[in-house]
């Protein structure tokens, strides 16, 4: 894929993008504005994948997809539009997920709970596969895929941390697998998850709702 397909692949994307923003907007405006509801959300930050990130993906051995192949970058790389919300305790990930799902033209498709089952490596986030209605003078409507990540800010922490030290490296480079650094992770996801719990207890004791 050339620089000029890619412009032209990430139209729908960037498209979808600001749709979806727009959603989580309004959900916060509405939120703001109630005097009952506590607004969970901490930060929205979205993301359209590079090129060389996409190139990177397709080469991964799980994927395996044929880098010219547009067609079937759409179909398996799902991630090309990606939107990460934080918020400050656990609980209000599915607080988040159950706001997101109730409105009209964010279809979840998958959801990983990462949360439940942590990653090997430690991580934990709550991943929704979503398809978003966006409309198009070429195309009329269109659904397109967006991968929402949602994190609590101990979570977010620890997948930076990990990212620099490890996520992509090996992919990259020929950095040799290193046992000591993946126990410091695990240890750091595991205290992560543990204040994580704390925060809960906190808030619970405070009498916050
Ligand atoms: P970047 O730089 O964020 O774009 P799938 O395997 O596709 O069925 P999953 O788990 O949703 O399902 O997909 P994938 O491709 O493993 O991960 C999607 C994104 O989640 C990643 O995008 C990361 O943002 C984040 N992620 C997943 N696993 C890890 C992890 O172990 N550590 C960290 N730090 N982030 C993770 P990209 O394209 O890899 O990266």
């Amino acid at each position: 894929m050339n620089k000029e397909t890619y412009e032209e692949l990430i139209v729908p994307y960037s498209n979808a993008l600001r749709i979806v923003r727009a959603h989580i907007e309004n959900i916060q405006q509405e939120l703001l504005v109630s005097q009952t509801i506590r607004n969970p959300i901490d930060s929205v930050y979205g993301r359209i994948k590079s090129l060389e990130s996409i190139e990177e993906k397709c080469q991964r051995p799980h994927y395996n997809v044929d880098f010219n192949n547009i067609d079937e970058i759409k179909e398996k790389i799902l991630d090309i539009a990606g939107v990460r919300i934080t918020c400050l305790y656990k609980d209000d990930l599915f607080i988040i997920k159950s706001y997101l799902e109730r409105i009209p033209g964010i279809f979840i498709q998958e959801v990983k709970d990462y949360t439940k089952k942590p990653k090997d490596n430690g991580y934990q986030s709550l991943h929704l596969k979503t398809k978003i209605e966006i409309s198009s003078i070429t195309h009329g409507a269109l659904k397109v895929p967006v991968e929402i990540q949602i994190r609590t800010l101990n979570m977010q922490e620890w997948a930076q941390v990990e990212h620099r030290a490890r996520y992509k490296a090996p992919i990259h480079t020929n950095i040799p697998p290193d046992p000591e650094l993946d126990k410091l992770l695990l240890e750091a996801a595991t205290l992560s998850a543990r204040i994580d719990d704390v925060y809960i207890e906190i808030r619970k004791k405070s009498g916050e709702s």
